[in-house]
C-alpha cells in the first residue's frame, strides 16, 4: 500500500480490519485459498538444538523469529490450522529447539518452516541466553537454504533492542535479495483500531530506516486469535516459495 520512495520494497499488507480478505469469516479469494491449502499441509519434520544438527536441505526455509512469547508457535499452528503442531505456551521460553516443519505435497515437499526459540526472556540464565544468541546469529548468517524470515513483534511492545540487532544481523542477506522479510505485529486483537494503525505506521517507519536498499519487506497486523492477517501471511509465504530466486 505504501512505498518508501527508495529502492527498498516495503509494503504494508493491510490496514487494520478494513480489508475484507483479512477479517474473520470472510469468503476466501482464490489465491488465499490456495495459499492456505498449502500452509495447512505443514507437518513435523525434525528438531535440533544446534545448527549442525539441522538436516542439510535444498528446500526453501522460512524461519519464524522474535522475542519469547511474541506468538511464533501460535502463528505456525494457526497457519497450519492445527492446534498443537508447534508448542505454544503462556510460559515464555517454551520453544527451546529449532523445530522444522515440512510444507507441500507429502511426496514432494517444497518448503520448510522453522520455529525458533524466542529471545529476550529475562528469566533464562545468562550462559543459556548467550549460547542461544550465538546459535541464532549463526542460523541467520549461515543457513544456506534460508529464503524468508517472519519476524514476530508483539504489537503492544513494538521493536526492542534485540529485534533491531536481529535486523542488523539479517541486513546483508536482505540487501543481497536472497532472503525476504515479513514483519507480523502480533496479538493485535489486544489493540484498538487506532492503536493498531499507529503500531503499523511506527513499524513501517522503523523498517524504512533500518532495512537496506533492495530488501523485500512486508509488514502486517496479525492476530492468531481473531484470525487477522492470516491470509496475508499465508499468501506472502506461498509467494516466496513460488517466486524465482532473487540475485544474491
Ligand atoms: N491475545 C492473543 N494471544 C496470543 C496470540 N498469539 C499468541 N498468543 C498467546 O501468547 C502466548 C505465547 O504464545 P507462543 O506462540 O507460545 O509464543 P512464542 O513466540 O512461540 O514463545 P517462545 O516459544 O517462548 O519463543 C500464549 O499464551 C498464546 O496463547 C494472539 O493472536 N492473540
Ligand atoms: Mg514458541
Amino acid at each position: 500500500m505504501s512505498e518508501s520512495g527508495t529502492k527498498l520494497n516495503l509494503r504494508i499488507l493491510q490496514w487494520p480490519m478494513t480489508n475484507p480478505s483479512t477479517t474473520a469469516g470472510a469468503t476466501l479469494q482464490g489465491p488465499a485459498r490456495a495459499a492456505l491449502a498449502w500452509t495447512h499441509t505443514a507437518r513435523f519434520l525434525t528438531t535440533a538444538s544446534r545448527l549442525d544438527q539441522l538436516p542439510p536441505s535444498e528446500l526453501a526455509e522460512i524461519a519464524f523469529v522474535g522475542r519469547s512469547n511474541a506468538g511464533k508457535s501460535t502463528a505456525i499452528n494457526r497457519l497450519a490450522q492445527q492446534k498443537r503442531l508447534a508448542f505454544a505456551s503462556r510460559t515464555p521460553g517454551r520453544t527451546q529447539h529449532i523445530n522444522l516443519f515440512e510444507v507441500g505435497p507429502k511426496d514432494a515437499p517444497d518448503a520448510l518452516l522453522a520455529d525458533l526459540p524466542g529471545y529476550g526472556y529475562a528469566a533464562v540464565e545468562r550462559a543459556a541466553k548467550l549460547r542461544w544468541q550465538e546459535v541464532m546469529a549463526q542460523y541467520l548468517a549461515q543457513r544456506r537454504s534460508l529464503s524468508g524470515v517472519v519476524l514476530m513483534i508483539d504489537s503492544r511492545l513494538g521493536f526492542t533492542d534485540l529485534d533491531r540487532q536481529l535486523l542488523g544481523l539479517l541486513s546483508p542477506r536482505l540487501a543481497g535479495g536472497a532472503v525476504r522479510l515479513l514483519v507480523l505485529l502480533t496479538k493485535c486483537d489486544k489493540l484498538t483500531r487506532s492503536a493498531g494503525a499507529s503500531a503499523l505506521a511506527a513499524a513501517h517507519t522503523l523498517l524504512g530506516e533500518v532495512c537496506p536498499e533492495h530488501a523485500d519487506v512486508g509488514v502486517a497486523l496479525f492476530s492468531a486469535l481473531k484470525r487477522i492477517g492470516v491470509d496475508d501471511a499465508a499468501l506472502t509465504l506461498y509467494g516466496w516459495t513460488r517466486a524465482t530466486p532473487r540475485a544474491t
